[in-house]
């Protein structure tokens, strides 16, 4: 097979991208009818019916008493460290996230500082707190990456130890857990995702998820610029609301998550056959402590494979194949943080090792079978271990 790197048509006539949206037909055809609802019923913003709705049912398939439904995950993490409190001090972060986790931080008044992770899960690993809580510690923030979930139990015994607050990144965790308990059922607030290419969508659009009653009054107070009541503003809040439009996205999207999530094991079953017996290349296992909703199917790239991970990478996108390398590089060595005199001297080889060889595959194809889709990626992959030198020099030529 000829690649495209070598003069050959893409394999994929359409791009596909690694975060291309979960829409079914139905799901579109019943938001259309929620939107012509909302028109009726002229309520667009501000707790309406389908944003109540939605966090009735978003906490209910999550085991917790209340998902507090905000504009984004990141300002849901930011309303969630204001009703904690956690305003100055530190926080010790996993480096392999999305880098809106350490930057809320920032936003908050903490200084994130950057944890190492396990191999295995690709998760702050909880020795990293006894590493780096520091005096002036006040929160650990692990996350569920790919939706594996951290290691809370023994993340929030480190924590009540040391005295800090547990805030978890759950924006990957929709309907995953950990040994039957789900994201909001481990007894810390947790905030989640549902952005547009996330496994549960409201176009933009986030919660958090508590069992504290308190906890979800302020946060309601919060996101809605402080209001307790109609003219009383008791704290420093913001506009982090969500629209009636984006939950009812979500609400059209939710009898379609049991044969999504169905699809979704089927492409990582598939991709694990297919791959299978590729030297050098290896599958991040995804089901390992609990179920997953196989978002995202990610690889790493070993020295053994014939092409570097970034040759692979390149190659794969001369395909159509609009592969990703989250969370490369890392927080740690995003410009913004490793500039400064604080991160200087910050190493974390188990994250440099995982995010320097790491590669996220399309998992929801634009315009053709999936399976099609699975096994013209896998391929491809094929084809470029067997061409590795060849692929590689390519690369190189381009980059020198
Ligand atoms: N914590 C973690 C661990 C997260 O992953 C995220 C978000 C957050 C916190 C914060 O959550 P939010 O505040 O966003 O609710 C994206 C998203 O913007 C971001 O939400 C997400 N994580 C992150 C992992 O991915 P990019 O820069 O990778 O996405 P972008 O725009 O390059 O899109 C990826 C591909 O998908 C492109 O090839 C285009 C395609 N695409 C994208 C969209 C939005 C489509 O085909 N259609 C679309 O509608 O950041």
């Amino acid at each position: 097979m000829e690649l495209a790197i070598f003069g050959a048509a893409p394999m994929f006539a359409k791009p596909q991208p690694v975060g291309f949206p979960l829409v079914e037909p139905d799901t579109e055809r019943r938001f259309h009818r929620l939107v012509d609802e909302v028109f009726r019923r002229n309520y667009l913003t501000n707790d309406g019916p389908l944003v109540r709705l939605l966090e009735e049912e978003v906490a209910s398939r999550h085991g917790c008493a209340h998902a507090v439904f905000m504009a984004n995950a990141t300002l849901a993490q930011l309303i969630l460290m204001k009703a904690l409190g956690l305003e100055s001090g530190s926080a010790v972060v996993g480096a392999n996230t999305f880098v809106s986790t350490a930057h809320v931080c920032e936003w908050s008044g903490l200084t994130p500082v950057f944890a190492d992770l396990e191999p295995e899960t690709l998760n702050l690993d909880p020795r990293e707190i006894v590493r780096l809580a520091g005096p002036d510690a006040k929160a650990v923030i692990p996350t569920h990456v790919f939706g594996v979930m951290a290691d809370l139990p023994e993340i929030i015994r480190l924590a009540r130890e040391r005295g800090l607050q547990v805030v978890v990144d759950a924006a990957h965790a929709f309907d995953c857990d950990r040994a039957g308990v789900r994201a909001g059922g481990f007894g810390v607030p947790e905030f989640i995702s549902f952005h547009a290419t996330k496994f549960f969508s409201t176009f933009e659009g986030g919660a958090v998820l508590t069992d504290d009653d308190a906890l979800a009054r302020a946060m309601r107070d919060l996101r809605n610029f402080g209001f307790a009541g109609e003219d009383d503003v008791r704290s420093l809040g913001i506009n982090a609301k969500g629209s009636e439009i984006s939950a009812a996205f979500g609400i059209a999207s939710l009898p379609a998550l049991a044969e999504r999530r169905e699809r979704l094991r089927g492409i990582y079953g598939r991709y694990n056959r297919e791959l299978a017996g590729i030297p050098g290349l290896r599958t991040h296992r995804l089901d390992r402590h609990g179920g997953n909703n196989h978002r995202y199917y990610a690889v790493f790239v070993d020295p053994g494979f014939g092409a570097s991970r970034d040759a692979v990478v390149e190659a794969l996108r001369r395909e159509n194949v609009l592969a990703r390398r989250y969370f490369y590089p890392g927080c740690h060595r995003m410009r913004h943080y490793r500039g400064r005199d604080r991160y200087r001297g910050v190493r974390l080889p188990a994250t440099d090792k995982a995010l320097g060889s790491i590669i996220a595959l399309p998992t929801w194809f634009n315009g053709i079978d999936w399976r099609d889709g699975v096994s013209g990626v896998s391929r491809l992959l094929k084809t470029i271990h067997e061409r590795g030198a060849e692929v590689e020099r390519h690369y190189r030529g381009k980059a020198d």
